[in-house]
Order: C-alpha cells, then structure tokens, then sequence
C-alpha cells in the first residue's frame, strides 16, 4: 500500500505539469496511464452526452469523481465512484494505474477510493464511451476492443443505464445490484437494493434492509409478470438472459442510429423504482412507466395462497380451496398470515388444478424450472411431487412455453390486468369436480350408463362439460377405468370423443368429457320426433364420421385400437351432429405393427 501511495504521488506531480485538459479545445474522452483528473477537470464521451469530474450532490460540499448527463439535462447525476468515501475539499484526483483506478486525496496523500483491473494491465487507457460507461482497457491489445479490464457499468449506484446488467455473473463472481442513495446529498449506499434473485427462477426483487419489500415478478418473455408496462417502447427494449455464465436483465436501445435517447431507471431513497425518458420539447423527464403504487405492491400484504386486488375491498382474497389461516386477524383487516388449504391435499389420489388468469405470477424463489417443458409435461411433473403447489408457462409468448413449478405457500399474487399471467393452483380431487356439477344434483343428471350415471356440468370457465361417476359396485373395476384413461388420452381425432380429466379416490372413480349437447345416436334413432329430423344426408354422414373414427383407432392411430363395444349409445353426437365415438372402457390396444392378438376375456354386448 505505501509503495503504490508514492507512485502516485510521483505521477501527480510529473503530470500535474503538463496541462493536459486545457491545451485542447476539444474535450478528451481518454485517459492514459499516468494521466489524472484533478478536481475541475472533466472528460467527456465524444457524444457529448457524457462528462466525467468532481462534483458536489445536492447541498452537499463533499466532493465525488461521478459522471452525469451534459448536453440533455446538465449536471444529472448517473455514476458515483466514491460513494461512501467523499472527499472533504478539492483535493481530489483520479488516476490510472497498472492495476487499479484511484482517487488520490493530495491534500492528506491517501487513496481514498480504488477499483482494482481485473488482470495486471502494462498499458491501461480509460475511456468515456457514448453510452456513460467508463472502462478501461489494454491499449497494447489490439483487436479486442470489447475487452474491458475495468467498467463503471460493473458498478451500479442508483441508476440504471441502458446497457448496464443487473444480475449475476458467475464466472466473475460478480453481481450486478442497483442501490438507492441514502438521500439526495448523499449517494453511499441507502435502505434500498434492486436485484435479480436466483434462488428458483430469477426474479426481480426489491429489498428493504433484509427484507423483500416489492417484486416484479418473474420474467414471462418480454416483461416481467407484474410490470404493467405493455405499451412497447419505440426507444428502448427490456431482456433478460438466463444463461449458463450470467442472469442478467438489461435494457437496449432499439434504435442503434438513433441519438436521442435519454433514458435511465432510478432507484430513489424512498424506495420507488422509476423509468424516466427526457423530453427534449419540454427539457425535462417524465416518468415513463407511471405505476400507480398500491397496497397490493407491498411484498406479503395478503400471505400465502391469497390474491391481492386494488380494484376491490378488501384487497385481499382466499385461493379457491384456502381459507384464513388467522380468521380473526384476517376478518379485522390483517391478511399478512394469508390463507391455507381447506381439506388438505390428498397427494397421489388424482387431485386438480384451479386455473387462474390475470395475475402477476406469485414469488419464485421456492420454485423449479424447465424452460423446454410444455404446459402438459408441467402438469404432470407437478402432480407427481407432493410439495408442488402450483404451475404454469415459464414464457406466455407464442402460445405459451417452458416450466415453472411452486413449492410451499403461494406469495404475492395479484389480480392485475388483462396483461396477467395464467397459473395453475393444485386442489384436492373432491374440490372442482363436484362443484362443477353443482355437487352432483340429480337435475343435472343426464343419463344412467351401465357403470353409473353422467351429469352435466360446467367448468369455471363456462365450458361445459360431461361428468362419468362410475359407480363404486361398478362392473367397471379399476383396470377398465385405467384403461379407458390411458387410451383415450393418447387419441385425438374429430370423431372420438375427447377426455378432458379424470380423478380416482377410494373408490371414487370420475370422468370428464366434452359436453355433446345432442345426445347419443341411439336417442336419436328411437326417438319418434327426433328421428323424424334426421335426413338420410344426416345418417350418411354420420354413419361416414363412425367409419372415419374407426378407421384412425384401427390404423391410422399411433396405438391401433379395437373399441369392442360400439353401439348406437356409444356415439355420441355434438351440436353439429358430428358423430364422436365414446366409451373406451372395453377397448384394447395393440402394438403399432401387431394386427392380431389375443383377448383374455370375453367381453362384448
Ligand atoms: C507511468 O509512470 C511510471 C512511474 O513514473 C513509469 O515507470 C511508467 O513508465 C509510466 N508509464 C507510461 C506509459 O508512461
Ligand atoms: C473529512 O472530514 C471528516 C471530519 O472531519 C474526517 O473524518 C474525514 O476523514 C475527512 N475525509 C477525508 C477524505 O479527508
Ligand atoms: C498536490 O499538492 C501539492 C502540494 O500541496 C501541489 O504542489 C500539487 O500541485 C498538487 N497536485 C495536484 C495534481 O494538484
Ligand atoms: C486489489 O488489489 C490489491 C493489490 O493487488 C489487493 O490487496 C486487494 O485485495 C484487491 N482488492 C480487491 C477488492 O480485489
Ligand atoms: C433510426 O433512427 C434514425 C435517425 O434518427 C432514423 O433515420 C431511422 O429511420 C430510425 N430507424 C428505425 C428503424 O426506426
Ligand atoms: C419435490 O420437489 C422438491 C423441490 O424441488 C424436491 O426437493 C423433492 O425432492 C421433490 N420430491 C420428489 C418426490 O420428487
Ligand atoms: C362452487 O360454485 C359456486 C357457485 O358456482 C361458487 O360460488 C363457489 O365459490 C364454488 N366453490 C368452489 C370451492 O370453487
Ligand atoms: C393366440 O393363442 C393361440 C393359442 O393359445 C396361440 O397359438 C397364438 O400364438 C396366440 N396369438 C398371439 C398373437 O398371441
Ligand atoms: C337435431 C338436433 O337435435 N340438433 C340439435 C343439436 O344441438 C344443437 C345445440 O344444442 C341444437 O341447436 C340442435 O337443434
């Protein structure tokens, strides 16, 4: 330390001699090895949107090297080196050494700041670029201009430019964060940090102290989950990488030519995040994403398992399937213990999903992901884990992509807007189905079959739909019920009815179909008025739409079905009278080349 304090003195003084800054007209945005910026001298990017030097924040008289906007917005402060180690008068100079950047203090001859190269560098020269980052680089290694040993941007205080990261790189070990000032005069380190969390899937957290004070929300493809930003930005374009090497999200500008752009994100004192663009008709910023902050934005507001709504009073709301944890804290108005399960899951016994739409997808940092996996694969990966709570895309765009799956309480959920996200809650097997057929009630019976009766129902989202309960003397045993689940499931075709789900619990053996608003055939063959409508163009081509679906079980399908139960009851016919056939319980499958086999049993009617 004493050996590098004398060499800089030594270089102050030798270079102190050359009038480095005030021999050129022009601003200089290069600073070589030896070379200083004494308290007065500045460099500027050859923008000129750039100026780097000493300054005084606020009402402050303590001196930072920093960097701010010059032309737009003069003296807007975005960079501070010395955050919490100002000086105390103008004695201050920045210098480049070998292996650090430094600010010498002349008047007590100490380094009162450095920020060490990444290697030892024989021949450093900084730079201001024209995006306000500082770096520094081997002038002798050519080529490579991207190669920075040193950069600002690696640095973040209370703003975000674009093109800075903010996240983690773990070959560096380093981590990006964005740290509010403690006040407007004084930029060291203050109560708030905005960082990407990479515990689960990365999210953006924003901490107070040690605790989570808001949240974004996860990152579903072009924004995250809960920023409610949706105009797109003819300026500037927000990514997030999840990489191998580094998690970043980043903002870009979108237009490469384009000179305009003033843009930063700041992290104010008090903790609000603000996106601001400076207009130049007006000569001032504006805030740019004007999010109207809410009681929903406050991290845990309403526990576990409960939604938060600003629209509604009270904000908060049980999960279907959760009630209070606390019902007296919660009915006086204290939702922060949230809510619990009802009945409790009763894991591995066919349990469903209640699916929820338009909401900033709950906290991640007891999560999993997969970014290849599809919804279905989700589905069924959640099921097969008894902690998993909840699933959902991990990407909405295109249609939807990837995996993510919650493990324990459900945090900060909010119903927002129509920009939300879809999740999926997992719910014991009792619960949905039976409330979709309103329990079962015998007016919404709509046929008896031979293993127990059929109700109709309809799902939360108004699709309607058809229940089998089988009944548990059921001829049908449990094989037959597998049976019909595992084929019916793996065919798709127009005229095969299509198994929408299905949940087994002691005994207790349901199926759900699409609702076909028209019956059977058979209802329609015997039945003297209905069968008066049918014409023999009907017949045909219902008789043709049986054929075509006999021919994909018994060929085209991948599994090669024979049904060994079709009869009139069998099919069923939907609001087009497009014939499906049904009832798969008997059916067999052989492999895709075997065109014989023989059956155990004797089945048929
Ligand atoms: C910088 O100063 C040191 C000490 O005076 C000297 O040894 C070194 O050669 C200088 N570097 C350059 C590039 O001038
Ligand atoms: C500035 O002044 C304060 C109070 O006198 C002192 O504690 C501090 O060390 C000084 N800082 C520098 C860099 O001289
Ligand atoms: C540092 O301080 C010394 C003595 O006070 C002065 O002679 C010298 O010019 C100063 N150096 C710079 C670069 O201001
Ligand atoms: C910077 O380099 C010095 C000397 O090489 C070393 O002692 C110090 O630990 C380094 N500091 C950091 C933060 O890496
Ligand atoms: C980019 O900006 C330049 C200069 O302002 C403009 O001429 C050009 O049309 C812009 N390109 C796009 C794609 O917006
Ligand atoms: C369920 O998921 C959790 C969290 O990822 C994991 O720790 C646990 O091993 C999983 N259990 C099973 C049975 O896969
Ligand atoms: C069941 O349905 C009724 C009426 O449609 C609804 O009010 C209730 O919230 C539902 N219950 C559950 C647990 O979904
Ligand atoms: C069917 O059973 C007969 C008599 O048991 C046997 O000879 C024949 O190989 C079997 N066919 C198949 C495809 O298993
Ligand atoms: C012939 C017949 O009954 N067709 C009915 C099929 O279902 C649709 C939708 O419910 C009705 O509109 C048709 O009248």
């Amino acid at each position: 330390m004493d050996c590098t304090c004398t060499t800089l003195v030594l270089y102050s003084t030798i270079w102190s001699l050359f009038f480095f800054f005030s021999t050129d007209s022009s601003p200089v945005d290069l600073l070589r090895v030896n070379q200083t910026i004494r308290d007065g001298d500045t460099i500027v990017s050859a923008n000129h949107e750039f100026e780097l030097g000493f300054f005084s924040p606020g009402s402050s008289t303590k001196r930072y090297l920093g960097m701010w906007f010059k032309k737009k917005s003069p003296g807007t402060t975005v960079w501070v080196a010395n955050r919490d180690a100002p000086l105390n008068d103008t004695s201050g100079i920045l210098m480049i050494g070998n292996r650090a950047v430094s600010i010498f203090d002349n008047a007590t001859s100490t380094i009162i700041w450095s920020s060490n190269f990444s290697i030892f560098v024989r021949n450093p020269v900084a730079q201001l670029l024209d995006t306000g980052n500082l770096v520094v680089r081997d002038i002798e290694e050519e080529g490579d201009s991207e190669h920075f040993v040193w950069q600002s941007f690696d640095y973040i205080g209370d703003t975000i430019l674009l093109g800075m990261k903010l996240g983690v790189d773990f070959v560096r070990g380093v981590e990006w964060e964005h740290v509010s000032w403690r006040s407007a005069d004084d930029p060291s380190p203050g109560s708030f940090v905005h960082r990407v969390d990479i515990h689960g899937y990365p999210q953006l957290l924003l901490w107070k102290n040690s605790e989570v004070h808001a949240r974004s929300g996860p990152w579903v493809g072009k924004r995250f989950s809960g920023d409610p930003l949706v105009k797109t930005s003819t300026i500037y374009i927000n990514e997030f990488f999840i990489e191998q090497k580094e998690i970043y999200y980043k903002s870009r500008v979108l237009n490469q030519s384009s000179t305009t752009v003033a843009t930063r994100l700041i992290l104010t004192p008090n903790g609000n995040l603000q996106r601001l663009v400076w207009n130049d008709h007006k000569q001032e910023w504006t805030n740019y994403v004007n999010a109207v902050l809410g009681d929903c934005d406050n991290y845990g507001f309403c526990g576990p398992f409960s939604t938060c709504d600003i629209s509604v009073a009270p904000r908060c709301a049980c999960l279907r399937g959760f009630s209070p944890n606390r019902l007296e804290k919660w009915e006086a108005g204290d939702w922060t213990d949230g809510c619990v399960h009802t009945a409790p899951l009763d894991c591995g016994h066919g349990e469903g999903f209640t699916k929820y739409s338009g909401v900033k997808l709950p906290d991640t940092r007891e999560s999993w992901y997969s970014l290849s996996m599809n919804l279905e694969e989700c589905r069924s990966k959640c099921l097969k884990n008894c902690s998993c709570t909840a699933y959902s895309n991990t990407n909405v765009e295109g249609g939807g992509s990837g995996c993510l799956l919650w493990f324990g309480g459900l945090m900060d959920i909010t119903g927002f807007t129509e920009y939300g996200q879809d999740i999926y809650v997992r719910v014991p097997a009792s619960l949905s189905v039976a409330n979709a057929t309103g329990n079962f009630f015998r007016d919404n019976k709509i046929g008896e079959g031979g293993f127990g009766p059929v109700y109709k129902g309809s799902l939360e989202n108004g699709q309607l739909i058809a229940v089998k309960r089988l009944s548990e003397n059921s001829k049908q045993g449990l094989d037959e019920f597998k049976n019909e689940v595992s084929l019916i499931a793996k065919l798709q075709h127009r005229n095969l009815v299509s198994l929408l789900g299905y949940c087994t619990e002691e005994g207790e053996r349901i199926l759900i179909y699409e609702f076909m608003p028209n019956k059977s055939l058979d209802s329609f063959i015997f039945d003297k008025e209905k069968s008066k409508l049918a014409d023999w163009r009907k017949l045909y081509d219902i008789i043709n739409g049986v054929a075509r679906g006999l021919l994909y079980l018994h060929q085209d399908s991948k599994l090669r079905i024979i049904h060994r139960d079709l009869k009139a009851s069998n099919v069923l016919l939907d609001d087009e009278m497009n014939p499906k056939i049904s009832d798969f319980g008997m059916a067999r499958s052989f492999g895709g080349s075997q065109t014989e086999a023989n059956t155990t049993r004797v089945v048929g009617t």
